[in-house]
């Protein structure tokens, strides 16, 4: 093992317990991954104009086969937060509509403050249950991103 990376690593500790609270730079925003299990894959799709804060809005859900075949009838439940902060999302967002495709419609998402928030789903369909973490974050409105 490389002998700079331990030092490297007591440094991002160390960032990481100290006040400012920037998301990590090598945070994985993809919104298309497999789920833990690899028995799903996921796409998640956020509103098209980025949602001011403490402003509900709905984002979709595209679910596949790892073949690429639309999962239909699945149920997902919505959890997530803030990692850094340690608490979890300010509403409870339910699926409240079966899109055609495998798609599916979340609705009450709110985000309640800017930073790193995680959008956690708890799949159950055909191929059984299995779970998939989003990262995004979250800017102040037209600060981009
Ligand atoms: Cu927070």
């Amino acid at each position: 093992m490389n002998r700079l990376i331990a030092p490297l690593l007591s440094l991002a500790a160390l960032a990481a317990t100290t006040g400012c609270m920037s998301p990590p730079n090598d945070l994985d925003l993809a919104l298309t991954r497999p789920s833990a299990e690899n028995k799903y894959v996921v796409t998640l799709q956020p509103p098209a104009q980025p949602a001011a804060i403490n402003q509900l809005h709905a984002w979709q859900v595209k679910l596949s086969t790892p073949a690429g075949t639309p999962v239909t009838a699945a149920r997902i439940r919505i959890d997530g937060g803030m990692p850094q902060h340690g608490h979890g999302l300010p509403t409870k967002p339910q699926v409240t509509r079966e899109l055609p495709e495998g798609g599916y419609l979340i609705e009450g998402m709110k985000f309640s403050m800017t930073g790193w928030w995680e959008i956690k789903l708890a799949i159950d369909g055909p191929a059984g249950a299995d779970r998939v973490t989003f990262n995004t974050v979250v800017a102040e409105r037209g600060a981009g991103r």
